[in-house]
Order: structure tokens, then C-alpha cells, then sequence
């Protein structure tokens, strides 16, 4: 573990930075990884999809996305890649990614929570490609945390033509409307159309406007957005594909609490499968095999 004395604070978010994001629910941060590191990335994801794992997990949780080449050329989604490769992981523990995210949530502590590599084909019709308007804290809802953030981080320079990750401006404070019991489906599983709707019947309940960001990412920089702020993204127009990594993080005092559904069903989150318990018998959110801390300050 490093200090803050260790990381260049031209690289952190300035105070002004710190109440944008508190007021917009997203951040562009500066340049916090190395054409090397972006690139190591990159090999090393592509040494992954060739099959290469560092370890793997030991049991499939319920609702893991996991891309086999099987899959053919659909959008990839691969959860815990953190735990599988630890060429990907070393770079994802750079401290400044979680001194960045620690300054953003005001937290004290940043734990990684998920990972998930993500590869969308250069296909413009691709409907896989395509990821309608949600919000992560919809995941989470065994979390007890409403800090928690993520961080996007494309291996290339990222921007419109790519799909690049789009904020709804200013989302994370918005009361919600229409929230049941589908809000914990994955965005893959649920209507495009009716998430559109949504997002729109939300704004309208709270007065304000949907208005949409997409985030131009040079590489090496990274976006950093609320667990409450809508998020989206489309079509690969480009002629290469767009890879990334999600880092989902959350802040020190996160915790498992137990949720339900209206019918009783138990909420669970695929870490409740793998993690280990807590004295008290619940998921243990802060095992440092599955969520190991990012920054301590
Ligand atoms: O791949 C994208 O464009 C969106 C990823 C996403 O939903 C996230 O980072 O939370
Ligand atoms: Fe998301």
C-alpha cells in the first residue's frame, strides 16, 4: 500500500472537479495510465479471449457473464477478469485509480468490487453492441453503500464513432420512478425501448431533462460515474473494436445487507457465491481474493 505521497496530485481531481461530479454524476479523468500500461491491457485481454487464465473461478455464480468464443461476435462480457488474469489485475491496482475514485466518493477507502472485460465488435448492426440506459446501483442492491462508482477504461482512444459510454447528465440525484423488481435483470436481459421509456418517465417525474453525454476518451484516461447515474451506449461505427474494462468499486464502508424481492425472493449478487462469510455468516464484500483494497488513505 502506498501513501498519498506517492501519487502526483496533478492526476487527481481538483476540488471544482469533485463538486462536477457531485453535480453531473460523471467524471473524465486526466491521464492516469501509460501508453504501456493501455497496451499491456490490450495483449493481455487478447491473450485471455485466446483462452490464457491466471486462475479460474472455482464455481459459475448464477448470473456471471462470461464470453466463450462459442458466443461468436456478439458484444463480450467477461465478470472477474481481475481474479483470472493478473496481468489485467496489476494494472487495474494502480494506486491512482483508486486515489481518483477515493477523492471523488470523499471515501476513505476504495475496494475493487467487479470487473468486467468488454469487447464490442467494429459491427454497426450488431444488436449486442448496444447497451440501454441503466444504472449499476440497480445491481447492487445487496450493497449498503450509495457511493459506490465505476470507472470505464478503454484501451484506445474512445468517442462517438466507437459507442463510447454516454452519461444522462446530472441522473444520480434523481428520485426514482418506476423502479420493480426487474430493475436487478442485467441490462442484457431487458427491452431496450422500455429502458428508453424509463429513462424518460424518471426525468419527467423529476422535472428535468434527459441529457445525454457520450464521454471522449483519450487513451489512458479514464470516465468515473455514480452508481445512480444512468448510463448507456451504441453502435461500433468504427472500423475496429472498442475494448474496455468496467472497474466497479466501492468505498470502505461498503457491507452486504439482505434484500428482497415483493414476492420474498432473496436478492443475491454473484459474490454471495464465491466470497467468503463474515463472522455473523453474510457475504463478506471486503475478501481480499475477490474485492482487494485500491487505496487507503
Ligand atoms: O460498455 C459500456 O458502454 C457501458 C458499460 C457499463 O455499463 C458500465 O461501465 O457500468
Ligand atoms: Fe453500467
Amino acid at each position: 500500500m502506498t501513501t498519498v505521497a506517492d501519487i502526483d496530485p496533478a492526476l487527481l481531481p481538483s476540488d471544482d472537479d469533485v463538486r462536477g461530479y457531485e453535480e453531473h454524476g460523471w467524471y473524465l479523468s486526466r491521464k492516469l495510465l501509460t501508453d504501456a500500461e493501455v497496451d499491456a491491457l490490450a495483449t493481455a485481454s487478447e491473450g485471455f479471449y485466446a483462452g490464457a487464465r491466471s486462475r479460474r473461478l472455482g464455481k459459475r455464480p448464477p448470473t456471471l457473464a462470461y464470453w466463450e468464443p462459442s458466443h461468436g461476435t456478439v458484444q463480450r462480457h467477461n465478470d472477474y477478469v481481475h481474479y483470472e488474469s493478473d496481468a489485467i489485475a496489476a494494472i487495474l491496482r494502480k494506486q491512482i485509480i483508486g486515489a481518483v475514485a477515493a477523492r471523488l466518493a470523499r471515501a476513505a477507502e476504495i475496494r475493487l468490487f467487479q470487473s468486467t472485460l468488454i469487447y464490442k465488435p467494429p459491427r454497426p448492426e450488431e444488436p449486442t453492441n448496444l447497451v440501454p440506459w441503466h444504472f449499476d446501483r440497480h445491481y447492487w442492491q445487496t450493497c449498503t453503500s450509495d457511493r459506490m462508482l465505476t470507472a470505464f477504461i478503454p484501451f484506445h482512444d474512445c468517442g462517438e464513432e466507437m459507442g463510447t459510454i454516454t452519461m444522462v447528465d446530472g441522473s444520480h440525484v434523481w428520485t426514482e420512478f418506476g423502479g420493480d423488481d426487474n430493475t436487478t435483470r442485467h441490462f442484457a436481459h431487458r427491452d431496450a425501448a422500455e429502458l428508453e421509456q424509463l429513462v424518460h418517465d424518471n426525468a419527467k417525474h423529476n422535472g428535468a431533462e434527459v441529457r445525454k453525454v457520450p464521454m471522449v476518451i483519450p487513451k489512458g484516461h479514464m470516465s468515473f460515474h455514480h452508481c445512480r447515474t444512468y448510463h448507456g451506449s451504441g453502435a461500433n461505427r468504427s472500423g475496429s473494436p472498442r475494448r474496455a474494462i468496467s472497474l466497479h468499486l466501492q468505498d470502505g464502508d461498503n457491507r452486504y445487507r439482505v434484500r428482497s424481492l415483493s414476492d420474498g425472493t432473496p436478492v443475491t449478487y454473484n459474490h454471495d457465491h464465491l466470497v467468503r462469510r463474515t463472522p455473523a455468516g453474510t457475504p463478506d464484500y471486503s475478501d481480499p481474493e475477490f474485492c482487494p483494497v485500491l487505496w487507503r488513505s
